[in-house]
């Protein structure tokens, strides 16, 4: 399977297949949403078949629970199970304090619900994705369609307030029409470069009305396993 995979490809793969290691039979798992976690995804699918591992998956993402069912996993809703053991998911940028950036799937509100409701939280990302300071990845603003422009404004005015420098609020377009998530919301990227204070900005702009959720993920990361190109994996 990682024969022919590009040095980015072969380092999302080796994250995702040493992932699968701290899976246990009996488990109920958050699957994430990504390219690395779908690599993920098919490694846990071949320990089920190979090994006879017993999990039940709760995805986080509908394109999650359409690969996972065809790769064989048994699926249900997080109603269904309440709590889960473990979830493991990407990242689009990590720091040393294991705080995240995510929502570049556009999956982040049922990403963050899902990892929230798990003991333990494990990240697998390609070594590019650590950094010193969050903020060089657009971060992700999921917002309710209703006066969305109303509250893109209040969240400038924020930024502004807070002195976030480089402050740039756009509105992922794809193609002609905003990007909707799962649930229909829209989802506004903060091009922030450096956020100097993730921890309070997590915080206010969670209490703007209109903001559902953002891709700030702050002290829900337990393990991140880092991929590199060469095929080495680190766990920290
Ligand atoms: C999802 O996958 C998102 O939260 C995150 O933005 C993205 C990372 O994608 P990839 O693994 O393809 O780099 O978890």
């Amino acid at each position: 399977m990682a024969a022919e995979l590009s040095p980015i490809d072969q380092a999302k793969f080796v994250a995702a297949r040493r992932s699968v290691d701290f899976v246990e039979s009996g488990m109920k798992l958050g699957l994430g949403t990504g390219s690395t976690a779908a690599w993920m995804v098919r490694c846990l699918a071949e320990r089920v078949r190979d090994d006879g591992l017993e999990v039940t998956c709760v995805a986080t993402s509908t394109r999650t629970v359409d690969l996972a069912r065809s790769c064989g996993l048994k699926v249900v809703s997080l109603d269904d199970v309440k709590w889960l053991d473990l979830t493991i998911d990407g990242a689009d940028e990590f720091d040393q304090n294991l705080n995240l950036i995510k929502g570049g799937g556009a999956a982040l509100l049922q990403e963050k619900i899902v990892a929230t409701a798990s003991d333990r939280m494990i990240v697998i990302a390609d070594a590019a994705k650590e950094v010193a300071q969050l903020g060089a990845f657009p971060l992700p603003v999921e917002v309710v369609p209703f006066g969305w422009q109303t509250t893109k404004a209040l969240i400038e005015e924020t930024l502004y307030s807070l002195d976030v420098l480089n402050r740039e609020v756009s509105l992922r377009m794809a193609g002609d029409a905003p990007l909707r998530t799962d649930e229909g919301h829209f989802l506004l990227d903060l091009n922030l470069k450096r956020i100097g204070n993730p921890r309070q900005l997590a915080l206010v702009l969670n209490q703007i009305p209109g903001v559902v959720e953002n891709g700030l993920f702050i002290d829900i990361c337990d393990v991140v396993v880092i991929g590199q190109g060469d095929g080495r994996v680190t766990v920290r």
